[in-house]
């Protein structure tokens, strides 16, 4: 075995769910008998009524659209609950490890949870909620989120989670966007011995949006907060009143299920629409083959439930497959390092699954927190969110796995649904960095920027052909812009926004986003976003936000910003921008560096030329690194951007 290639070990071969050639076997007949392929695979949910049709998608601006099983009939919280009750009634379905590792975690059998999720549902029944309603989700990393998410299935209610760490704005923006006339949260969410004022982020929210009726608080930590009589209800005061049965609502195939808000190229994030028949049934599948699930194991995706990970990999994927899904509430450094490891030890866990920037801090603390762990139950370690840098993946395969789990590199996005591009265990040999191949019925293209399709080895943009199951199926609210932002740029194809390289086995590396979006510690942030933000500060008078390498969080954010004139450029001014944004949007978007500059570098048609702007922020102030600066309005900006280069 050389250090950059590994092969699939002998046991994995024999045992796992696919070996090379039946994998290769199988995608070619997803691709070549792609209708009996589907309805094949199809099976494995359970339908009020099974589908005919597959897909019926085009990716052409004449007849375009995204669809699929079109006329079947079923519901998710019935196929993630109550398929499993007979069978598995008792086994453990969430495990739920706390914040802190001093108190004792939590396991919700299927029978327990179907109790659950039931109870919610009727109680946001109660609440006014129907089937088409939106609900917006802003909750810490608790059961009830997972129920919450399950009861708004069962009800045929569309959910949309905002992650806990977004601020009021952020939360306002989006239940406005979506016509939430209902929010489910907590009364405060704990992440690293912290308390983050969940109910009170959304009083301030609810100041501004007009739609929401009602307020489900879960009572998480007991904390002090104000209840808005006649809005605002305890989940656990109603959830005794209702009945314990809840019919699950038939949905049809294509009915919503969720809104998940991403970044993009914009300033305003798109609600990203997944719906009931596809989703479920990608989610469930790539769930089983990359991580290749076995009854009996314990997996744990340390993903939070406000990310497209999180819906897929911690409730819907593991739970349709009858799984047993490990939920934690805090970090994976907190208290110590080796937390993570600890509760992979406390519940044998065999699968985990987390985000490269985590493997580079916990890396940089040293390998003795991890070496003071067994680590034994482990059999699979799989990533997402970013690129992982081989030195990463070569410790985490060595240090964490003792050469034994392979690594399960899994490229997807919020609009795909779940994975795309991904390794199995028993069926694909691993290079350290690379996501190797597609999954069933994906098939990538890396083209130039001219959109021709470059075959063999190469790099260039990609893109993806046709449709899959678990494609998103339009931007909330606004159709146009679906077609716009993902079908245009080459035309008939799907844009990922990700440029990749395709080596001459065959196997694609992602190397990272094309366009104006960054990934900071795996979160998708827009740069528009943040310039946005900047710019509603008073002193502000106009930003640009570019990426910068940074070693744990991947890429860091580094923002240029022109002052009003009068305003003075001081350290004060600095760490009050830096607030301003953490308020605006939420502490994954701070700021890591602040340049004042005076000007910016503009075309004379007065474009931005960011290109410029990021090899200064990398530090590549060469003439040659910076091009042609010819075409700028006033060359001059340039010098002085160097001149006054932060970080
Ligand atoms: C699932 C998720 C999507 C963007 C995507 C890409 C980056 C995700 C990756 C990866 C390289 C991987 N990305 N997984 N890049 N290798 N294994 O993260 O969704 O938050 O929508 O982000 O993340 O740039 O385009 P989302």
């Amino acid at each position: 075995m050389s250090d950059d290639f590994f092969s699939v070990p002998d046991e994995w071969a024999a045992s796992a769910l696919l070996d090379r050639e039946g994998r290769a076997a199988d995608y070619a007949r997803s691709i070549g008998d792609s209708d009996a392929y589907w309805l094949e695979r199809a099976k494995r949910l359970d339908w009020v009524k099974f589908p005919s049709l597959t897909n019926e998608s085009s990716f052409a601006e004449s007849d375009f659209g995204v669809k699929w099983f079109a006329d079947g009939i079923l519901n998710v919280s019935a196929n993630c609950i109550d398929r499993h009750l007979a069978d598995r009634g008792d086994q453990t379905a969430i495990i739920w490890e706390p914040d802190s590792p001093e108190e004792e975690p939590r396991r919700y059998s299927y029978a327990h949870v179907h109790e659950q999720v039931c109870r919610f549902a009727n109680v946001l029944k109660g609440a006014g909620a129907k089937k088409g309603d939106r609900i917006t989700v802003y909750m810490p990393m608790i059961p009830e989120a997972a129920f919450a998410l399950l009861a708004c299935a069962r009800i045929g209610a569309i959910h949309s989670v905002v992650f806990g760490g977004f601020s009021p704005e952020a939360l306002a923006g989006r239940i406005i966007d979506c016509d939430s006339t209902l929010v489910i949260t907590a009364d405060e969410g704990r992440r690293a011995g912290k308390t983050v004022p969940l109910k009170a982020n959304v009083d301030a929210a609810l100041q501004e949006c007009t739609s929401v009726r009602k307020v489900v608080v879960v009572k998480a930590t007991g904390g002090a907060v104000d209840m808005a009589e006649g809005r605002d209800l305890w989940l656990h005061e109603e959830a005794a009143k209702v009945s314990a049965d809840c019919p699950a609502e038939p949905m049809n195939a294509e009915d919503p299920l969720f809104i998940l808000y991403t970044s993009g190229s914009t300033g305003k994030p798109k609600g990203v629409l997944h719906t009931t028949g596809g989703y479920l049934l990608w989610a469930s599948l790539t769930h089983e083959l990359c991580f290749d699930y076995r009854p009996g194991d314990i997996y744990w995706c340390a993903a939070d439930i406000g990310w497209v990970t999180g819906h897929s990999y911690i409730v819907y994927g593991p739970l349709a497959n009858g799984a047993t899904t490990l939920m934690y509430e805090g970090v994976p450094n907190y208290p110590t390092p080796a937390r993570i490891w600890e509760v992979v030890d406390r519940h044998q866990v065999q699968t985990i699954f987390t985000a490269p920037t985590a493997l580079r801090a916990l890396m940089k603390e040293g390998d003795d927190f991890v070496a003071r762990t067994s680590r034994r139950s482990l059999r699979l370690l799989g990533t997402v969110g970013e690129p992982i840098n081989p030195e990463a993946w070569r410790w985490y395969h060595h240090v964490v796995g003792e050469d034994r789990c392979p690594i399960i590199d899994t490229w997807w996005q919020t609009e795909t649904g779940a994975a795309m591009i991904a390794p199995m265990p028993g069926a694909t040999d691993l290079k350290p960095g690379s996501a190797t191949f597609p999954m069933p019925g994906v098939v990538p293209q890396i083209v130039d920027s001219e959109g021709k399709v470059l075959e063999g080895a190469a790099e260039g943009n990609l893109v993806i052909a046709q449709s899959w199951p678990g494609q998103m199926r339009t931007v909330w609210g606004d159709h146009e812009r679906f077609f716009q932002t993902y079908f245009t740029t080459f035309p008939g194809k799907y844009t990922t926004g990700d440029g990749a390289r395709r080596d001459a086995d065959g196997y694609y590396w992602i190397t990272g986003r094309v366009d104006d979006v960054i990934n900071v510690s795996g979160h998708r942030m827009g740069t528009a976003e943040v310039e946005s933000a900047l710019v509603l500060h008073e002193s502000v008078a106009e930003a640009a936000v570019v990426g910068m390498p940074h070693d744990i969080k991947g890429q860091g954010i580094y923002a240029y910003v022109t002052l009003n004139s009068g305003e003075e450029p001081t350290e004060e001014l600095r760490k009050a921008l830096i607030a301003w944004v953490r308020t605006e949007i939420g502490p994954i978007a701070t700021p890591d560096v602040i340049q004042f500059a005076p000007g910016l570098p503009k075309t004379r048609s007065g474009k931005i030329m960011r290109r410029i702007l990021r090899k200064i922020a990398e530090g590549e102030v060469s003439a040659q690194a910076l091009g042609d600066t010819s075409t700028l309005a006033d060359p001059s900006v340039v010098d002085n951007l160097v001149a006054n280069r932060q970080g």
